[in-house]
């Protein structure tokens, strides 16, 4: 069974929002096409608290995009983005969400961040996506959406390591890019055994 994993398209996220992702709202109107001709659609949500541990503002003397050391890694800092209950932290309104049977929030602990779908930054923390996907006989995902750089490519990585099938959709996911970090990502995925697909492919 095949799924279509949309991730954090969100206010925030989009152009004019707290951690705009350059033309992330250009993927939308794709994402939704896609979205009518699958059976499974799952949504992630980043979902902060106030003074989130991946805030810059939360630390004394640290920037946005700044990088500090966690007990679980190297964490860059973010401009405050997503915060419950927020109205950024909302789904962008041109994206339909009728379709979607499962919304997985992460990134509510306060002391750790969390790219990916399935586990937290410390790579142990789950998010209980990988026990709802295979109880319902899910094997392959197409994963789209924001940002291609992190959240994207985190979650593609681990649904790999997971045992899915990872396919990207490369017109309907868009990235931050800091420092080469797009292309970096898509050699990290396709490296790990990902697939890059055009929207056009999937699409009647
Ligand atoms: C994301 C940075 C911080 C993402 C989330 O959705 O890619 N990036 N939080
Ligand atoms: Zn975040």
């Amino acid at each position: 069974m095949e799924a279509l994993l949309i991730v954090d398209v969100q206010i925030d996220f989009c152009p004019g929002g707290a951690l705009e992702v350059p033309k992330g709202d250009k993927i939308i109107p794709i994402i939704n096409q896609l979205s009518e001709q699958f059976d499974i659609v799952v949504q992630t949500q980043d979902w902060h608290p106030q003074e989130h541990t991946s805030f810059a503002s939360t630390h004394d003397n640290q920037a946005p995009f700044e990088t500090i050391n966690m007990p679980y890694g190297q964490q860059v800092l973010w401009p405050d983005h997503c915060v419950q209950g927020s109205e950024g932290a909302q789904f962008h309104p041109d994206l339909n969400t009728k379709n979607s049977q499962l919304i997985v929030r992460k990134g509510f602990r306060k002391q750790i961040d969390s790219y990916s779908a399935f586990y937290e930054n410390d790579g142990e923390t789950t998010t209980g996506l990988t026990g709802y996907l295979k109880a319902r006989d899910i094997d392959t995902l197409y994963a789209v959406g924001l940002a291609t750089d992190f959240c994207v490519k985190w979650s593609v990585v681990d649904g790999i390591k997971e045992g899915f099938d990872l396919h990207v959709v490369e017109d309907a996911v868009k990235g931050i890019d800091i420092e080469g970090s797009v292309d970096q990502a898509w050699q990290e995925m396709l490296d790990q055994g990902a697939t890059k697909v055009s929207s056009s492919e999937l699409l009647d």
